[in-house]
């Protein structure tokens, strides 16, 4: 018994998750658990180091370590995104007992990324996904090979940001402090030509409250809707699903690739991203059945065309999401 109770346990601490990867205009940038804080020289990563290489989450809400997760330190360089373009977000692993919403934040970074001082950023939330038809955010992306995605809004001044990226998990959310914040932070250089600075965000130690509506809450009572918690998203934003369907939208490939920062026109994003449901089969079938660049080649449970387009090769970001890179 003692030896299955122990099982038990490592199965589920070992369960917990972070972002691997993020992958933006061709570019796959590595999260920052790998070796968390211990890692020496530092890598010169945008990805946040913290130490939370144990997979581990924050419950105090009004922690600083819950702006960036544990202890985080900044990471000292950034990727390029233009505004209006969709970052994807690879994470390794994730529990199905672990439900709750995703959500995103950005915000404005003065001056350097290596001189962040933390608790003087200012978030806004530019994205936010909870219960949708009973389904719930966190299980949409687990059956998406544990991707998510999520779009800059193309409102976006130019400008150094920093991406705040969140799971909450609500298994024990009944009680005070039994909610567990899993956030994720990477540095980003937004281009284009939007003008909105955020300037009005929220500090990452007020962003919830430990009683608010949503941080508790009873997800074993069958709930219909779910009060996503935080402050509200900005015009632009999105509300709904990240998942966005397995893998960014062929035309994301067709823009960037003239140029890593011209911009998708938004009405054509905003249709592709507020579609959850997979590719279109269009896409990765129709004509020669070869699949786009950025597109999904393989992985478990995937059924599509395996032939990624000339110039690209299908590679494995885990076992159940292989990409044409
Ligand atoms: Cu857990």
């Amino acid at each position: 018994m003692s030896v299955l109770a122990l099982l038990a346990f490592a199965g589920t601490a070992l369960a917990h998750g972070h972002v691997s990867s993020y992958t933006v205009g061709g570019q796959v940038i590595q999260g920052g658990t790998n070796g968390g804080l211990s890692v020496n020289p530092r890598p010169n990563t945008p990805a946040w180091l913290a130490a939370n290489n144990d997979n581990g989450f924050v419950t105090d809400v009004t922690s600083p370590d819950v702006i960036c997760h544990k202890s985080a330190e900044p990471g000292s360089s950034s990727f390029t995104v233009a505004a209006g373009d969709t970052i994807t977000l690879q994470w390794n692993t994730w529990p199905d007992s672990h439900s709750g919403p995703v959500i995103d934040y950005l915000a404005p970074v003065n001056g350097g990324f290596e001189s962040i001082s933390k608790s003087s950023l200012l978030f806004t939330k530019i994205a936010e996904a909870g219960l949708s038809d009973g389904k719930w955010a966190a299980n949409e992306l687990i059956a998406n090979g544990f991707m998510w995605q999520t779009t800059i809004p193309s409102s976006i001044a130019p400008g150094n940001y920093v991406l705040r990226h969140e799971i909450l998990a609500l298994h024990e959310a009944q009680r005070v402090g039994g909610t567990q914040f899993y956030p994720q932070c990477i540095n980003i250089e937004v281009t284009g030509s939007g003008t909105n600075t955020l300037s009005d965000g929220t500090p990452g130690t007020q962003l919830y409250g430990q009683t608010e509506p949503g941080v508790i809450f009873d997800m074993y009572n069958n709930p219909t809707s779910y009060p996503i918690p935080g402050p509200a998203v900005m015009a632009g934003g999105s509300t709904g699903g990240g998942s966005g369907g397995g893998s960014p939208p062929a035309t994301t490939a067709t823009a960037t690739s003239a140029a890593p920062t011209v911009a998708v026109p938004t009405t054509t994003l905003r249709t592709l991203t507020t579609t959850a449901a997979p590719a279109p089969t269009g896409g990765n079938t129709g004509g020669s059945g070869t699949v786009p660049k950025w597109s999904q080649c393989g992985g478990q449970e995937y059924k599509g065309p395996t032939n990624c387009v000339s110039g690209t090769t299908c590679q494995v970001l885990n076992p159940y999401y292989f990409q044409c890179l």
